[in-house]
């Protein structure tokens, strides 16, 4: 390749990650920060030799295949990557990577953010006091669930899944019961109880927190049935992505008081939430806030860079997932 590699950017990044992205590349960044459309994209496929998308961007199976493609690899913003048809990525020799690592502690913050905000009720509470309509303080006014020393149930024991356990452990001395058929044998001394079956951390746990890719296997892994297979008085937490849980039946177990409640920084239609979701109480709503500190972005966007350096520089970017 003669020149500097030219790579799209499809939303903004922060400003020390769009600098670096120009030093080292012919980087067209997105101003205005407005998602690309399917023509846009295409476009991109074809003009830029990297594209560096995001969660929002469908990389499917079309696009990869655009006619002319020169695009060589994707390197996304974000550990997840539902959002690429990787087998397709792989079918058109199109490099993907991600960026684990850095985003791990502050997503298990966000995990443990929700299950207090959940458990203490402090979304309702602060609800009230912003709407004027708290008249003074009561023993029995807004009783929640104590958070100590409770059942802690994983679905998901990679590097997120295990930062929750931590935290839990360490700060509220939960106990911690997991799930992950991926985990390998030296999972078991990072903590917790392994159980075999999704079911059985279900029986177990007071808080049940997602912490699983999304794959066609995992979609909808919490269903009407596992829903049911909570403990009355259970919470859910979801931090992972939001086709994990069946939202319909969600919404279903949460009205009929199958599960207390739930906490959910993702959602199958972002960004549209179940109207349903919006008018309860015991749900606390955030908008796929999981990495979204000013140090992880930047992290997240240095190491997407990184991948790009390595794989434009002739070796083997660290996160390649496909
Ligand atoms: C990001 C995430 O906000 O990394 C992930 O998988 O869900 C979040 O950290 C998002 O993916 C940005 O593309």
């Amino acid at each position: 390749m003669t020149g500097r590699p030219t790579v799209v950017v499809t939303r903004r990044l922060p400003s020390p990650v769009e600098d670096r992205l120009r030093t080292l590349f012919d980087a067209r960044l997105n101003t205005t920060d407005a998602p690309l459309d399917e023509a846009a994209l295409a476009g991109a496929m074809r003009d830029a030799d990297a594209l560096v998308p995001t969660v929002t961007d469908r990389i499917t199976a079309t696009l990869l295949g655009t006619p002319g493609r020169r695009v060589r690899i994707v390197s996304t913003f974000g550990v997840g990557f539902n959002n690429i048809d990787v087998a397709a990525a792989r079918e058109h020799g199109v490099v993907v990577t991600n960026t684990p690592d850095v985003l791990t502690d502050d997503t298990a913050d966000l995990a443990i953010t929700l299950l207090l905000m959940v458990a203490r009720r402090t979304g309702e509470g602060e609800r009230l006091v912003r709407a004027g309509d708290w008249t003074g303080w009561r023993p029995t006014q807004m009783l929640g669930t104590r958070v100590t020393g409770k059942t802690l149930g994983l679905i998901g024991f990679g590097r997120i899944g295990r930062a929750v356990a931590a935290r839990a452990s360490g700060g509220f001395r939960m106990r911690v019961v997991w799930h992950d058929p991926f985990a390998g044998d030296d999972a078991a001394s990072l903590g917790g109880e392994r159980r075999i079956s999704i079911e059985a951390v279900l029986q177990e746990s007071d808080f049940v927190s997602l912490h699983c890719p999304a794959t066609p296997e995992t979609r909808h892994l919490m269903n009407a049935d596992r829903l049911a297979a909570m403990r009355p008085g259970a919470f859910l937490i979801n931090t992972a992505r939001g086709d994990v849980v069946d939202e319909t039946a969600l919404v279903r177990a949460l009205r009929e008081g199958t599960i207390a409640g739930a906490g959910l920084d993702v959602f199958e239609r972002e960004p549209a939430v179940s109207r349903e979701l919006l008018a309860m109480d015991n749900v606390v709503l955030l908008p796929h806030l999981g990495s979204a500190t000013e140090e992880t972005r930047v992290a997240m966007g240095n190491r997407a860079v990184d991948n790009l350096a390595a794989f434009f520089g002739g070796s083997a970017p660290r996160d390649r997932v496909a």
